[in-house]
């Protein structure tokens, strides 16, 4: 055993319920000096680098793409996700192993947990990777979902939205992310071109038709539950997409305190209730009537808790180290409002122009604007290339600093 590397529990004890949902037999706390290894190697896993490395933590990531973000700020093995001797090589050089996407092979995801520690285990991937999965499991935790029904052909497709009434959204269960894979249908007409959007090929892949869900607005809670099973999670974040994909986050959310505690007493009860370790990101909808549905969960850090970088005591990516790692979590208050907007391929120049140039606009509406640039190194349209965090005295100025860039209105 590394000298840093503290087992909570004795060989032969009871593993603690994470422990034991998560596949691995003890919870080990590991100390900074530890080495993270980390599947994949996006921007993701170089902010969780970059913030686990200031508190003594060594990575190593895995990643496809040679000079992938990560790997420009940690060691990288540059492999395919799914060459298990790749993994194997991850899996020697690290003490714990974590993930930055969902889309984990199963494979790989069972050889890790055998050769390393994974204290997240592989069950939770199992279920978010596949929408139909995800939704029993949250309804099993107690917690609201928008009416849903699985589809497999055009006819079921025709009787599932005469069922539940339109609109609704049809959403391939496995593999879509930033609006792929979905299409929104409005009228009965739209059924069979939705059809064909989502299913174009000969074999039709599973898919789940929902109910569209009339919110006031979309709000995204990151919780985190450490190896043992504490609990804390961070202040729901306002966020507005833009062509299916997140534009800003708002914070605080533009809802009552209410719906607020509600938010994350949901997001705390999902993640207790799934016997998760890490990070999980839960999307919601809040009606005008103060109902909150879940849309969907990611387990791992999100866009959406982009704020927390600047704006929070401790960032989610620092939390995510915490928690698998099985150190205290840290604490999780907003010292400051902040509006977060992403920089896709195509602000990335104009961002860079207005956050490293002196802008008068900066200083009358008292923004301290926060760059965050991923390093990849090719920039496409609607790719996400970084963000800006904006913190402010109040979140109408981080809204009209973003307006009157002109950067983000095409
Ligand atoms: N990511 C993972 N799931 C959702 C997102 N956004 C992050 C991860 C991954 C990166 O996006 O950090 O490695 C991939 O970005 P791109 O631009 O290469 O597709």
């Amino acid at each position: 055993m590394r000298p840093e590397e503290l087992k909570l529990q004795e060989a032969g004890g009871a593993a603690s319920p994470a422990a034991q949902a998560s596949g691995a037999d003890t919870v080990r706390t590991l100390l900074p000096g530890s080495t993270v290894g980390v599947l994949g190697g996006g921007q993701l896993g170089r902010m969780m680098a970059l913030a686990g490395s200031a508190m003594g933590y060594r990575f190593v990531a895995l990643d496809p793409a040679p000079d992938a973000p990560s790997g420009q700020v940690t060691p990288q093995i540059t492999a395919a996700y799914n060459d298990r001797d790749a993994a194997r090589e991850l899996a020697r050089r690290s003490d714990v192993i974590t993930y930055e996407f969902e889309n984990v092979d199963a494979g790989v995801a069972a050889l890790l947990a055998e050769e390393s520690y994974v204290p997240q285990g592989s069950a939770l991937l199992y279920t978010t990777q596949h929408r139909l999965r995800e939704k029993a499991a949250i309804e099993a935790a107690g917690v609201p979902v928008a009416p849903y029904r699985k589809v497999d052909s055009l006819a079921e497709l025709k009787e599932a939205a005469a069922e539940l009434g339109l609109p609704c959204v049809l959403k391939t269960a496995t593999g879509g992310y930033d609006g792929k894979g979905q299409a929104v249908i409005r009228q009965e007409e739209e059924l069979e071109e939705a059809f064909r959007q989502v299913a174009p090929g000969e074999v039709i892949p599973e898919l789940v038709l929902e109910k569209f869900v009339a919110f006031q607005c979309e709000i995204s809670v990151v919780a985190a539950r450490s190896a043992s099973g504490e609990v804390k999670s961070f202040p729901p974040s306002e966020n507005i997409h833009v062509n299916n994909i997140l534009h800003l986050s708002i914070v605080p959310a533009r809802v009552s305190a209410d719906i607020q505690r509600r938010a994350c007493e949901l997001a705390e009860t999902l993640i207790a209730g799934l016997n998760a370790v890490g990070l999980l990101a839960v999307e919601m909808f809040a009606t005008a009537d103060g109902e909150l549905f879940v849309n969907e969960l990611a387990p791992r850090p999100h866009n959406s808790g982009h704020y927390t970088m600047d704006a929070c005591v401790t960032s989610q990516f620092e939390q995510h180290v915490r928690a698998i790692c099985n150190l205290p979590l840290g604490d999780t208050t907003l010292l400051t409002p902040v509006v977060m907007v992403n920089v896709l391929g195509q602000h990335l120049d104009g961002a860079i122009k207005a956050t490293c140039t002196h802008e008068e606009k900066d200083n009358k509406l008292g923004i301290v604007p926060k760059l965050h640039i991923y390093g990849k190194t090719e920039s496409k349209t609607g790719r996400k290339m970084g963000h800006i965090n904006l913190l402010c005295k109040d979140t109408g100025d981080g809204l009209s600093w973003v307006e009157q860039s002109k950067l983000w209105r095409n």
